[in-house]
């Protein structure tokens, strides 16, 4: 039994050796200290044995055992920081190696000048109005006070997609809807957004633009309403020393309808190429609100009045920073993007 035991141990001791991952360990112990392993056995036999070598050969066993154990887990230990060394080896990754770069946006000048008038405004009191870039001639025209055949029609050359339905040529269709919508209660809107007419393309001419119109309507409003909160806009956007002056015109939605200068933010109002010599730059056209407007909307034209106004935003970004063609704004050459 002696001889067994340490035939055993050689045998264990040369397996553990040679084995080479955890799993391989594991089935080592396995085979020779699990319950149906040669150990067992040995032990289960000294039964047999008599007084005198019962305790030789059971103090052997424990020693073969421990022997086994203390191995086991040694090479174990070994096994794991051979296989982790492996591991990071395969999976080492060079540091110093440089990174895929990111190029960190911005909001296109258009989208600058539309957030600073909507903070604007918003300061105000007004709330921003959106709707649909289709839309129907009863919205984009009849309710604006054009009728069909009107000859002011002519001034806003259409994309018609069927006899009723067009892209909007302005943005005032959407101030058509806010007021029905309101049920003859005041409103402080303004509407940005694209709007297409049909143009020939040129430096200052573009078949789709963006505008932002403002339309406000309550009791007792009048123009010296509209001059204010122009020249609050007017300062705020080209410069505390702005002034403005308002010169009359023709809309079909306003009446009386004027257009707005503001004195040049670039010779303060000597005259240059800016302002072309006046002193002067046109930047936007309002007007109060023509009374079949507000009564076509629901309102009372007797009790209530507004005032509205349309900026061209292309406009306001060539005249503020200089910009020569209105296609820089939609052709993405970073060279001209990247400027903003
Ligand atoms: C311009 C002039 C203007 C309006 C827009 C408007 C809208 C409603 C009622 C009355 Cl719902 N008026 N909008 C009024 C006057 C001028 O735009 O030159 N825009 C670029």
């Amino acid at each position: 039994m002696k001889e067994q035991l340490e035939q055993l141990q050689v045998e264990a001791l040369e397996e553990i050796k040679v084995a080479s991952t955890q799993k391989a360990l594991n089935d080592v112990r396995i085979k020779y200290l699990g319950k149906k392993g040669p150990m067992t056995e040995v032990l289960r036999g000294m039964g047999k044995l008599s007084a005198e070598e019962r305790p030789v050969v059971g103090e052997l066993a424990n020693k073969v055992r421990a022997s086994i154990q203390e191995t086991l887990e040694a090479r174990i230990e070994e096994v794991k920081a051979i296989e982790l060394e492996a591991k990071l080896a395969a999976e080492t990754i060079d540091v110093t190696l440089p990174g895929r770069t990111t190029f960190p946006g911005n909001s296109h000048l258009l989208q600058q000048i539309i957030d600073e008038m909507e903070d604007l405004f918003v300061g105000l009191g007004y709330t921003i109005a959106e709707g649909p870039e289709v839309e129907t001639d009863l919205y984009n025209f009849e309710m604006l006070n054009l009728p069909k055949d009107h000859p002011a029609r002519d001034m806003q050359d259409s994309f018609y997609i069927t006899d009723e339905t067009l892209l909007r040529t302005h943005t005032s269709p959407v101030q058509a809807r806010t007021m029905l919508e309101a049920n003859g209660q005041p409103i402080r809107i303004i509407c940005p957004g694209k709007v297409y007419r049909r143009d020939e393309d040129d430096a200052t001419h573009s078949h789709q633009f963006m505008q932002i119109e403002g339309l406000v309507v309550d009791e007792s409003i009048s123009m010296a309403d509209l001059k204010g909160t122009l020249e609050v806009f007017v300062k705020q956007l080209f410069g505390e020393s702005r002034e403005i002056r308002l010169r009359p015109s023709f809309f079909p939605f306003t009446e009386p309808s004027v257009e707005v200068d503001i004195s040049c933010f670039k010779c303060g109002g000597k005259g240059c190429n800016v302002c072309k010599g006046t002193g002067w730059i046109e930047i936007l056209g309002g007007g109060m609100v023509h009374p079949h407007v507000l009564e076509m909307a629901g309102y009372d034209s007797t009790k209530m009045s507004g005032f509205a106004f349309g900026i061209g935003v292309e406009r306001m970004a060539m005249l503020k920073h200089g910009v020569d063609d209105i296609r820089h704004f939609y052709t993405n050459d970073l060279r001209f993007i990247e400027q903003f």
